[in-house]
Formats: C-alpha cells, sequence, structure tokens
C-alpha cells in the first residue's frame, strides 16, 4: 500500500502525522501492517502546489482486494477526504493498492498493479525499503529494479487509458 498527504488536518496536524494515524485506522480494519517504509518528501505530480509526504506499508490481510479497497477509502472519508472534482488535486489522504500477493487484479474500479507504480519515485523509492524483492506481474521486474530504472531514467511507461 502507497499512502501520500499533503495537507494538514485541523486535528492530526502534519501530512506526517497524518500517514502515522492513517496507519493506525488501517490496523484496526482487519489489516495488519507488517512493516512501515521511512516517510519521503516529494514535490508534486500534477496540478497541487504543496509538498507531499509519501511513504509505502506492507499489510497482510484476509480482505479481498475489492474489500480492502472499500476499507481503505472509508479511512481517507474519515480524514476529510473529499472524492469529487479535480483529480490530482491536494490531499488529506491518499491510500493507494500497489502490489498484491496474488498477482493482478482488474475491473471497474480496482486495478493491481497499481497503473502509475512504475512511474512514480515517490511509490517505488518507499517500497523498495520495504518490498525490494517484490515482482511486479506484468514486466517482471522487482520493485528494486522498477525503483533503479526509473532513477537512471531507464524507462518510462505510457500511461495506462481511463
Ligand atoms: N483505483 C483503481 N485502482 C486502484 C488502486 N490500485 N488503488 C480507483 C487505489 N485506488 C484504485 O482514485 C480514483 C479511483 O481509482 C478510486 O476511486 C479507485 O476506485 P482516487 O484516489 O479517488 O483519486 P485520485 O487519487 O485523485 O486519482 P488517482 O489517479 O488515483 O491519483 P493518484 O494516482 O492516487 O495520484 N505527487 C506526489 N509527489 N505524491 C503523491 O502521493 N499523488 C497523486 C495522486 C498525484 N501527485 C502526487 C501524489
Ligand atoms: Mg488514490
Amino acid at each position: 500500500m502507497a499512502l501520500g498527504s499533503n495537507q494538514r488536518h485541523p486535528r492530526h496536524g502534519s501530512p506526517s502525522a497524518i500517514l502515522r494515524a492513517a496507519l493506525d485506522e488501517v490496523r484496526r480494519r482487519n489489516c495488519r501492517i507488517d512493516v512501515v517504509s521511512p516517510t519521503v518528501r516529494s514535490r508534486p505530480i500534477g496540478p497541487s502546489q504543496r509538498v507531499y509526504c509519501n511513504s509505502a506499508a506492507l499489510v497482510s490481510t484476509d480482505l479481498e482486494p475489492r474489500a480492502l479497497l472499500e476499507e481503505l477509502q472509508a479511512v481517507e472519508t474519515l480524514f476529510g477526504r473529499r472524492r469529487q472534482g479535480q483529480r490530482w488535486r491536494s490531499r488529506t489522504l491518499d491510500l493507494d493498492i500497489i502490489l498484491w500477493s496474488g498477482g493482478w487484479w482488474g475491473d471497474h474500479s480496482l486495478v493491481i498493479p497499481h497503473p502509475e507504480f512504475r512511474n512514480r519515485d515517490f511509490v517505488l523509492g518507499p517500497a523498495a525499503r520495504i518490498a525490494g524483492h517484490w515482482r511486479d506481474p506484468l514486466s517482471g521486474l522487482t520493485v528494486r529494479q522498477l525503483h533503479y530504472r526509473l532513477a537512471k531514467g531507464l524507462t518510462r511507461s505510457p500511461p495506462p487509458p481511463r
């Protein structure tokens, strides 16, 4: 799972505090958080101007991917995330499923691996710290290899159709 925040929350405070509090919430929802990466600060991709805090966590759960997404979206809502409006705008909390031990998943509301993760240093960097040996089922490359390639500018996958 990838976590991101670039807005303060009136009660929880800074984006990094929001990410910590969000992990506590995810833990309450039939999920075990096995490992959490260090938090990185990254420049925003997209129209938003504010710096992001991003991290990654390894989650163990019996929930099916769709049910897990619902729980993660409930946590986003709890932190005041509003879903209407512009894509990629500032948000208090964004929780994405990046990879899954079951391989790939694709339906109208959920795509795993996350379609953009190979192009995002703020996802691959934290993920490489905790799950560097995990393999992307589509490219066959490990997270560490994907991160290395992105850092060296060796690849940029085309964006998927939306
Ligand atoms: N969805 C499909 N697959 C997934 C998945 N694997 N994980 C669907 C989570 N959600 C998935 O997402 C839109 C819909 O994607 C969901 O309803 C779900 O059914 P969203 O989070 O509601 O909307 P969004 O986040 O505004 O759009 P999107 O495309 O998901 O944005 P991203 O990809 O999450 O990117 N810059 C920095 N530095 N750091 C960031 O964290 N984040 C974004 C948002 C942009 N720029 C950033 C960062
Ligand atoms: Mg998202």
